[in-house]
């Protein structure tokens, strides 16, 4: 238990729960299988067996992915190919307007280098692309992980992503993380060198933290990254991967409520996962945010501080409190 002190030949050792610390352990990450039980039953991507047999093939093949090692190729189906580009061509489109300038800069920059318009990227390419950008690496997952893992992960800059593409007759909003959001939502952010940063930052805070941080940290990771809003010239323009793979989250966004983000406020509210938000969180510019989560980082109890080691690659303790 978090906060418990072992004595240890004369020295005092507090007890946190398990978290990565080097390369060797990530080898572990995604082996454990998340089932939400908040699922949107109606939904074909949870009703429509073929489909459900199709994702199980892909979640196989992404789940034996060891991270480290080359990430697996998927032959993805002419079905699969039609409906990227479709939903590709109709969010680039709505996102002209609504998304903010940063993420859409980001996203032009990899779709012209990998060739969004034409066909479904693999995660090795994608993979290879981060690590030249910003050092963010893939490891490829079923699907949804705990909030601990994924967090975790982020203090390595590695993002735990899936494989499989949302269902075809309903591609404007999936209940589950799949590709499209992964790659058009996830990707150009972590292709930005001070979001990645971020992201690496409550990913060390979210290493060893209690339960509960763990779902504060979600629920504010959710709030900015996930589905943030930040204002560009006086308008607010959505920034977050959530909104940026979803048409029908971007219809939604001109018509939804916003409120002024401040995380000592927001970290324990509650937000549906099934439908679109009703409500966007946004912030004066994308430093406020920045700014914002490391004040509320600050004010986390921890018996000890961490730091990320980049030369050898490991999280490590610094002063024990
Ligand atoms: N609802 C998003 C989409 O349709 O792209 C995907 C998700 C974001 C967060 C959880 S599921
Ligand atoms: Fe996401």
């Amino acid at each position: 238990e978090h906060g418990q002190v072992l004595t240890n030949q004369n020295s005092k050792i507090p007890v946190v729960p398990w978290y990565p610390r080097n390369e060797n352990d990530l080898k572990s990450l995604g082996l454990l299988m998340i089932v939400d039980e908040e699922n949107n039953q109606d939904h074909p991507q949870f009703t429509d067996q073929q489909y459900r047999i199709r994702r199980e093939d892909i979640a196989k093949i992404s789940q034996q992915h060891i991270f480290g090692q080359t990430i697996p190729n998927i032959d993805y189906t002419e079905q699969e190919e039609a409906t990227w580009k479709k939903i590709y061509q109709v969010l680039r489109e709505k996102g002209k307007s609504l998304l903010s300038q940063r993420y859409l800069k980001n996203l032009q920059k990899i779709e012209n280098a990998l060739g969004f318009k034409y066909k479904i990227p693999q995660l090795s390419e994608i993979d290879a692309y981060l690590q030249a950008e910003t050092g963010f690496r893939i490891k490829a997952t079923h699907g949804i992980l705990s909030q601990r893992e994924f967090l975790n992960a982020l203090a390595h800059r590695v993002f735990c992503c899936t494989q499989y593409i949302r269902h075809h007759q309903y591609p404007e909003y999936s209940p589950e993380p799949d590709l499209i959001h992964e790659i058009l939502g996830h990707v150009p952010l972590f292709a930005d060198k001070e979001i990645a940063d971020l992201s690496q930052e409550i990913g060390i805070l979210s290493s060893g933290a209690e339960q509960k941080d763990i779902k504060r940290l979600g629920t504010l990771y959710w709030s900015t990254l996930e589905f943030g809003a930040c204002k560009e010239n006086g308008q607010i323009k959505g920034y977050g991967a959530g909104i940026a793979s979803s048409t029908g989250e971007l219809d939604n966004f001109p018509i939804a409520n916003y409120e002024k983000f401040d995380p000592f406020i927001h970290a324990d509210r509650q937000y549906p996962t099934q439908i679109v938000q009703p409500t966007y969180l946004y912030s004066e510019d994308f430093d406020e945010v920045i700014q914002e989560l490391i004040m509320f980082g600050k004010s986390l109890q921890k018996p000890f501080g961490l730091y990320y080691d980049f030369i050898e690659k490991e999280l490590k303790a610094t002063k024990i409190i």
